[in-house]
């Protein structure tokens, strides 16, 4: 079959019987759901001046932010789909404080799933691009149903089966890794299906391209100051220039594809940073390095980091080789 024809399921299949010649096909199942959903959520957000989905669904998440309806909508198409899997015992989300044990696979289900439903939703409302990111992590047997659901959430990064996201822009694109390299689909609106579009992605080792909120510049670390100088100032002959969308995932696409580093650094408002450990930094941090780049929070390396909260924030650089090994020599 040309590759060109290729959706993600099949994909996903011939590669887990790859590499896991004995599997049941349970996880390409799995991804399924997140794909099924997130074909939901396309279809609302391209709708979504045309049916009353935009705007504030009136109360606030566990974060204290606003909840937009389409926040509410994205959550609900996952939580639903994945729950009808049949092997997916732990849901966390963004928009939940807490996980979401499902029951009737509390016992068999082998996997949790850790969700960022509709990341940058302060960009619905203006026809901006969007996202859905998340992280597939193994749960251990627990025949006796004693362990916490909180603890096989809080697993370090580098323990991730498989990791993605969705981008709805001026197309829809999934992109996945399960640990041997990133590809990229394309939703074909015609047929409904994702379409194989790049087979193996790899971030440039250089960019031209930084992307930050310089807003906040005035209250990152003097490092980080400097450091942007001298991007403006230029690097080996390459001029910088900057890019900042404020949706995590197009930034992120841009970065994958087109090279150069993305940053949310500390800042007075948010001295931890402000993106979220689990179902950010962590899914995003595995694509990068999956695709040859860096993610860091400055200190180490993002997948390292042990979790101590669903929701705990972290400090997040991520980026080409070149930005990304600049600014850590600066900053240690
Ligand atoms: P959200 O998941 O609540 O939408 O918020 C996360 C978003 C990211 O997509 C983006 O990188 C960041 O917040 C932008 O923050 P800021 O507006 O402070 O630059
Ligand atoms: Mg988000």
């Amino acid at each position: 079959m040309p590759s060109s024809m290729m959706t993600v399921e099949q994909h996903i299949l011939e590669e887990q019987r790859r590499h896991f010649p004995h599997s049941s096909g349970e996880f390409s199942w799995l991804l399924s759901g997140i794909t099924y959903a997130t074909k939901i959520i396309a279809d609302k957000v391209r709708r979504a001046g045309l049916v009353d989905v935009l705007g504030s669904a009136g109360v606030e998440n566990v974060q204290g932010e606003t909840q937009q309806k389409l926040d509410v909508l994205a959550n609900q198409a996952l939580l639903t789909s994945l729950a009808g899997r049949g092997n997916v015992a732990i849901m966390a989300s963004e928009e939940d404080a807490e996980p979401i044990v499902v029951s009737r696979d509390r016992q068999q289900g082998r996997y949790v799933v850790v969700f960022d439903p509709l990341d940058g939703s302060s960009n619905i409302d203006v026809n901006v691009s969007v996202g859905t990111i998340f992280s597939i992590l193994r749960r251990e047997p627990d025949p006796q149903q004693t362990r916490p659901p909180l603890d096989d959430v809080l697993q370090p990064g580098y323990r991730q089966l498989a990791a993605g996201y969705v981008v709805y822009g001026s197309s829809t694109m999934f992109v996945y890794t399960s640990g041997n390299g990133v590809a990229g689909f394309t939703l074909d609106p015609s047929v409904g299906a994702f379409v194989l579009s790049f087979e193996r992605i790899s971030m440039p080792e250089k960019g031209s391209l930084y992307s930050v909120n310089e807003a906040n510049a005035d209250s990152f670390p003097d490092e980080y100051r400097t450091y942007l100088a001298r991007l403006r100032a230029g690097l080996d002959g390459r001029v910088y220039s900057s890019r900042y969308i404020g949706s995590l995932v197009a930034d992120f696409h841009r970065t994958l594809l087109k090279g150069g580093i993305f940053l949310y650094p500390p800042t007075k408002a948010n001295p931890k940073g402000k993106l979220r450990l689990m179902y950010e930094a962590n899914p995003i941090a595995f694509l990068a390095e999956q695709a040859g780049g860096m993610a860091t929070d400055g200190t180490q390396r993002i997948l390292d980091i042990t979790p101590t909260g669903l929701h705990q924030r972290t400090p997040f650089l991520v980026g080409g080789r070149a930005e990304m090994e600049l600014l850590m020599g600066m900053l240690n």
